[in-house]
């Protein structure tokens, strides 16, 4: 029998979210930008604000930011509330809804290791502090397009993947590269779902992989990376749907294979490899004409989310690919 599983974003974001809480906390940021009176719920938001910044105060890397911002990627709509970006997030390993922010605070950011294997010249292991030591940091306005329909404008800071696949030296034959989520029993009460696939995985090719706009992100916001957004390390391909962009990587592999995402396990007539933004392919679902902004209303959504010009040749000749689902 095949058992149908509810899963908050396989809905259009507007009817997997209470939306009365949404507007319930964009009332709330309105309200302390005009010093009101603090609701309940108000003082439970700030406490959690107080305790991310507590931790990202913690944080070894911390004195490495804010970077300087790269000024080719920038954004033609607001950057999103700080507070907006980092409490209302997907990391099905802290829960399958939006609310995650408090649980993923129980994320061991240190000791922190990255493994580079698969078809490298040599297999590495890398702590993390010595990494984003070694890389070239910057910061990148970037959008991020949900498969669900919301989006946000984000100042992420990080460094390009290229950096990253000029350290680990894949030989000619790599043509994937996939990248695994941590994935902690004891901190992460979402892999007691064992009906998903754990550990949460997805991958690119090499091609997209070295492109410009493919970023590997530690920080935003001027900050150390909050762990529910993927501390201390998670990828942004902004012209992909944001499934694609794995949180809290403990590993790189390279591979002559394609890899097969953690969505695409669950559900591939839904969530393909490719996944490229394309506001005229719907999801089997619901539309993906329009997205709501986090904070902001509806607007129309692009193709390749906005970034055809750095993006679409990737695509070249690849028609018979399913590039947007
Ligand atoms: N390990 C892991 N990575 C993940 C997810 C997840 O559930 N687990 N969710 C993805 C989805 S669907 C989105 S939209 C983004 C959300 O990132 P944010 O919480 O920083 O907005 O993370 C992506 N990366
Ligand atoms: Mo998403």
């Amino acid at each position: 029998m095949l058992v149908k599983i509810r899963r908050g974003w396989e809905r259009p974001e507007r009817e997997a979210t209470d939306e009365s809480l949404f507007h319930g906390r964009r009332e709330i940021v309105k309200a302390l930008g005009l010093g009101t009176l603090l609701l309940p719920a108000t003082a439970a938001l700030l406490a959690g604000g107080r305790l991310a910044r507590a931790q990202a105060g913690d944080d070894p890397t911390a004195d490495l930011y804010p970077v300087p911002r790269d000024p080719r990627f920038t954004l033609d709509r607001p950057i999103t509330d700080e507070m907006l970006a980092t409490r209302y997030n997907n990391f099905y390993e802290f829960g399958s809804h939006k609310e995650i922010a408090d649980r993923a605070q129980a994320l061991r950011i240190r000791p922190w290791e990255v493994r580079i294997d698969g078809l490298v010249e040599k297999e590495f292991t890398i702590a993390i502090d010595d990494l984003l030591r070694r890389m070239p940091l910057q910061e990148r306005l970037y959008r991020h397009r949900c498969v669900e329909a919301w989006s946000m404008d984000v100042p992420w800071s990080g460094f390009p993947f290229k950096a990253l696949v000029d350290l680990a030296r894949p030989l000619s034959g790599a043509k994937y590269v996939f990248m695994q989520t941590q994935a902690d029993m004891e901190t992460m009460p979402g892999l007691r779902q064992s009906w998903y696939p754990w550990p949460y995985i997805d991958g690119l090719t090499l091609a997209e992989a070295t492109n410009d706009l493919t970023f590997l992100v530690t920080g935003a916001y001027g900050k150390p990376l909050p762990r529910q957004n993927g501390a201390p390390l998670r990828l942004a391909t902004p012209w992909k749907y944001g499934f694609k962009s794995v949180k809290s990587i403990v590993r790189f592999s390279f591979t002559d294979k394609r890899p097969v995402g953690f969505w695409e396990i669950v559900q591939g007539q839904e969530y393909g490899f490719w996944a490229n933004v394309n506001p005229e392919v719907p999801h089997p679902r619901w539309s993906q004409a329009d997205e709501r902004v986090l904070g902001g209303g509806r607007v129309p959504t692009r193709i390749f989310n906005g970034y055809g010009e750095f993006v679409a040749h990737l695509y070249d000749g690849m028609q018979g690919e399913k590039l947007f689902m």
